[in-house]
């Protein structure tokens, strides 16, 4: 990325882009130019270019896009130290006043959010978005895994069926997606190791700083993986992604977040607890949580809140978890599965476990739990076919940014949120 003021003092440069401040005095107009590589100061004075270009800045408003021509100065006080005097300017798209100026409700700004995107905190974190991504992908592609598309739309479960939007799929009902781990467990038998990153979808009415409606899963299925394993390929993703971040988007994390410090310490091996350690650990803490309660926000801020690294939370009560999960032969009452936590209290980033091969274990829970199992027959052919140990986990991406980036709430982990109250724009 060449950035505006790369170009040393005296070079002649043609810059493109908008108008981020305009200042008018007499003779001369101080304006701010921002493009996709930063901001420069740009002065624009009469006599130096033609009257009709000079009127052209004199009027320009704020997110006109304009081209700007002229010689680069020295100047220590510009943002970059430079300062651009123009010689040539013309408006490419002139701008009805901007609705939105400094000091602005959070709900302007959601209504706003197409226009709102172009500040440099969402910039910033988009790019930081896409540091982690490339930064995930790297890592799964140095480590054997092959990317696979699944389906969106579907006819089953993954997660339970309270949390699914429904549509009519011609004379038939489908959902979206929950989670890809159905169809990923099915593409290991061909490719070993698989991970697809797609949007997933849960209709729970949670209007909490870290549900979305519909976010950004990266899943990972692993033949011939335990759970053990599996936690092993988690904190060696997540790891990648963070060290990527701070490699590739450094001065974006230090316009989003006070402190890069503490992302260096995220590196292997992570903590690990059982859920009955947690309990414990909660216990002591004054909290009245009975075994066999899923943990929740304020249960995961309070295990986390003085760890500097993330945290693995194993063996859930089978209450707590969905039914495909695999039992662990060491504590039947659990199973072998974990949630990962992120340090100082932000809490579940990735839900993971071993799966259940045994197809009569899968039948059985299923009629406990009522589940109709037409819908799953495809999926029990899995274990009807050659099964195979194997693990996996989905890893929310808008989680793991609003952690990176230090963030208030999930929906400026993304462009455009949707939540319980929000699909526009
Ligand atoms: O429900 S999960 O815990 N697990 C699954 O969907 C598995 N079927 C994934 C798998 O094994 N392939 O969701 C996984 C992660 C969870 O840890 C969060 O980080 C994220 O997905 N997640 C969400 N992010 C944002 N908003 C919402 N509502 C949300 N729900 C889950």
């Amino acid at each position: 990325m060449k950035r505006l003021f790369s170009a040393p003092a005296d070079a002649e440069v043609e810059a493109r882009g908008w108008i981020y401040r305009a200042r008018s005095s007499g003779a001369i107009v101080f304006l701010v130019l921002r493009d996709h590589t930063g901001i420069i100061q740009v002065t624009v004075k009469k006599g130096n270019l033609p009257d009709q270009d000079f009127e052209a800045a004199h009027g320009v408003t704020v997110e006109s896009s304009v081209k700007v021509r002229g010689k680069l100065f020295d100047d220590k006080r510009a943002p970059g130290g430079k300062e651009l005097r123009a010689t040539a300017f013309t408006v490419v798209g002139p701008a009805d006043t901007f609705p939105i100026t400094e000091y602005q409700s959070e709900e302007l700004l959601l209504d706003n959010r197409h226009l709102w995107i172009r500040s440099r905190e969402q910039t910033a974190v988009m790019r930081i978005k896409a540091a982690a991504m490339a930064g995930a992908r790297d890592w799964l592609k140095e480590n054997d895994f092959t990317e696979v598309t699944p389906p969106i739309l579907t006819t089953n479960a993954c997660e339970g069926g309270t949390t699914l939007f429904k549509l009519k799929y011609f004379d038939r009902d489908a959902y979206l997606s929950q989670s890809a781990q159905m169809y990923l467990e099915a593409l290991i038998f061909s490719l070993d190791q698989v991970y697809s990153i797609t949007p997933s979808f849960r209709a729970e009415k949670s209007r909490t700083t870290r549900h979305l409606t519909e976010y950004w899963h990266l899943e990972l299925e692993e033949a011939w993986v335990d759970n053990k394993g599996n936690m092993e390929i988690q904190e060696q993703l997540v790891s990648a992604m963070v060290q990527a971040v701070l490699r590739n988007a450094g001065d974006e994390l230090s316009l989003v977040r006070k402190d890069i410090e503490p992302l260096k310490a995220i590196v292997p091996p992570f903590k690990r607890m059982t859920y009955s350690q947690a309990i414990d650990k909660l216990h002591a803490q004054g909290y009245e949580i009975s075994w066999g309660c899923d943990l929740g926000a304020p249960e995961e801020r309070a295990l986390t809140a003085d760890e500097t690294v993330p945290v693995f939370v194993t063996n859930y009560p089978k209450e707590c978890k969905a039914f495909y999960m695999k039992e662990d032969p060491e504590d039947p009452r659990t199973y072998a599965c974990a949630d990962l936590l992120a340090p100082a209290g932000f809490g579940e980033i990735i839900g993971g476990s071993e799966r259940e091969t045994d197809l009569g274990k899968l039948v059985a829970r299923m009629e406990a739990q009522g589940i109709c199992q037409d819908p799953y027959q495809w999926y029990l052919d899995l274990r009807r076919f050659g099964s195979v140990p194997h693990s996996g986990f989905g890893l929310g991406v808008e989680r793991v940014v609003k952690f990176v980036c230090g963030l208030e709430h999930i929906r400026d982990a993304v462009p455009f949120p949707r939540t319980v109250s929000r699909v526009y724009p």
